[in-house]
């Protein structure tokens, strides 16, 4: 088979003081924190649609980045090419996991009967690749915003033969995620929101969505999909007003629609900083709530404002979410995938690397941090003390409802002024700079 990265070898773990730009200096997947390896906790998948389809292209110009596997003049020749050049990099950088939407690995033909057709010979061949390397799928998806026929959204469409053409897409698109194996099946809503009022029934397409989404559920255990469905929430881009605004508003949405015993969230750092949130206020709301799935590892750029899908490098963001990660128990189903893409003018294969390893590294910190803060239980101390009445009498009086609004009045009359204490931010601040 051709060798498509020749220039690296399989990278491995050299500890913190190499300077191999090649190897992992945190990253050891067999290194076992709290009672699991590394690779366990952490469970990093590579993106095929950014590492091996994204070629640099931006709103002002066009692609940047040469590949050797799209050598070709054949569409299917690229995507077989691709197929067996990503499998390459998975291997050598040390991912257990992938993830694809469905035309990323297999190119849309004139009719959906032939574009499935190519995907089967594509997915065959995963398969192979799949069981030859060890290599599992972490999630699949399909795109159904890319396609000019979905410039008004898919499930959200004005047009019921558009929802019929988003239906049978992920109707395909689930049956070869389940053909893989794969762990979780993702619905990020590219195109459903709106743009103007003036041409949109708000009502219908939050419909229209809610019964796409049934669809998907019966249609999953129609075909015995054990995968766990994931809502990739992000609040606008391509559209002003994306429906699955943020984790809250995707909860109010499953609640309403009864759904919400079937999806969990899939939470993209930068798409949590679009909707003005910290990436960890997103991951503490959904283990909160009991529906954290999966995370898609990146970050953003608070100057430019919109989804520049930059692989993580921020420890202090990395050692929060891993802390908030582990508190929930860990990932089961899901895990980090880097939903990231290298910078327009990395230009260089082994810049695919360089993004990944650091990626890895920042992670592989974060975790260990995170460990460490969790057995010292420094902050667990200090949140306790702050809740602490809860758990004296006239917390447990006000839980369990015995006392009411009269009684409640009756103790401040009795009791004067309450006490108020410090939230000792800043201190708390000065413990989580002594875990980096
Ligand atoms: C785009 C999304 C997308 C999803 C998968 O902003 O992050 O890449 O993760 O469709
Ligand atoms: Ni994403
Ligand atoms: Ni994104």
């Amino acid at each position: 088979m051709t060798e498509y990265f020749p220039e690296v070898k399989k990278v491995k773990y050299e500890g913190p003081d190499s300077k191999n730009p090649l190897a992992f200096k945190y990253f050891d997947a067999s290194e076992v924190v709290l009672g699991k390896t590394m690779a366990e906790h952490l469970r990093f998948a590579s993106c095929y649609w950014h590492t091996f389809k994204n070629l640099g292209q931006d709103q002002f110009g066009g692609n940047t980045i040469i590949r050797n596997y799209n050598d070709s003049s054949d569409p299917m020749k690229v995507a077989d090419m691709t197929l067996e050049a990503a499998f390459e990099f998975f291997t050598k950088i040390g991912v257990d996991f992938w993830c694809f939407h469905d035309r990323d690995i297999a190119p849309e033909a004139d009719t959906l009967a032939e574009t499935n057709k190519r995907l089967d010979t594509i997915v065959a061949k995963a398969k192979k690749l799949q069981a030859d390397t060890g290599m599992k799928l972490l999630w699949g998806t399909t795109n159904a915003f890319s396609h000019r026929r979905f410039l008004a959204g898919a499930g959200t469409n004005p047009s019921p033969a558009i929802f019929a053409y988003a239906a049978s897409q992920i109707k395909k698109a689930m049956e070869i995620t389940k053909e893989l194996g794969g762990e979780g099946y993702v619905f990020w809503g590219g195109r459903e929101g709106y743009d103007t009022l003036l041409n949109t029934d708000l009502k219908m397409e939050l419909d229209h969505l809610a019964l796409l989404l049934q669809m998907a559920v019966d249609y999953k255990k129609k075909i015995g999909f054990k995968g766990q469905l994931y809502i990739e929430p992000k609040p606008k881009e391509p559209t002003k007003h994306q429906y699955d605004f943020d984790a809250g508003n995707c909860l109010a949405f499953l609640q309403k629609y009864d759904l919400v015993d079937y999806f969990k969230m899939n939470i993209e750092a930068n798409h949590a900083t679009l909707a003005s949130h910290d990436f960890c206020h997103e991951l503490a709301f959904c283990t909160a709530n009991n529906f954290l799935g999966s995370v898609d590892a990146n970050r953003g750029d608070l100057l430019l404002g919109w989804d520049t899908d930059q692989f993580p490098s921020n420890i202090y963001e990395t050692t929060m979410a891993m802390y908030i990660i582990l508190k929930s128990g860990g990932f089961t189903t899901g895990g980090l995938n880097f939903d990231a893409h290298v910078r327009r003018q990395s230009i260089d294969p082994v810049d695919l690397f360089y993004a990944h390893i650091g990626g890895m590294d920042v992670f592989a910190r974060g975790l260990k941090n995170a460990a460490k803060m969790i057995e010292e239980k420094t902050f667990d101390k200090a949140v306790a003390d702050r809740y602490k009445g809860w758990s004296e009498e006239l917390g447990k009086n006000i839980e369990s409802k015995k006392f009411g609004f009269e009684e409640l009045e009756a103790y401040i009359i009795k009791n004067g002024e309450p006490k108020v204490q410090s939230g000792k931010q800043e201190l708390l601040e000065n413990y989580l700079n002594s875990y980096i």
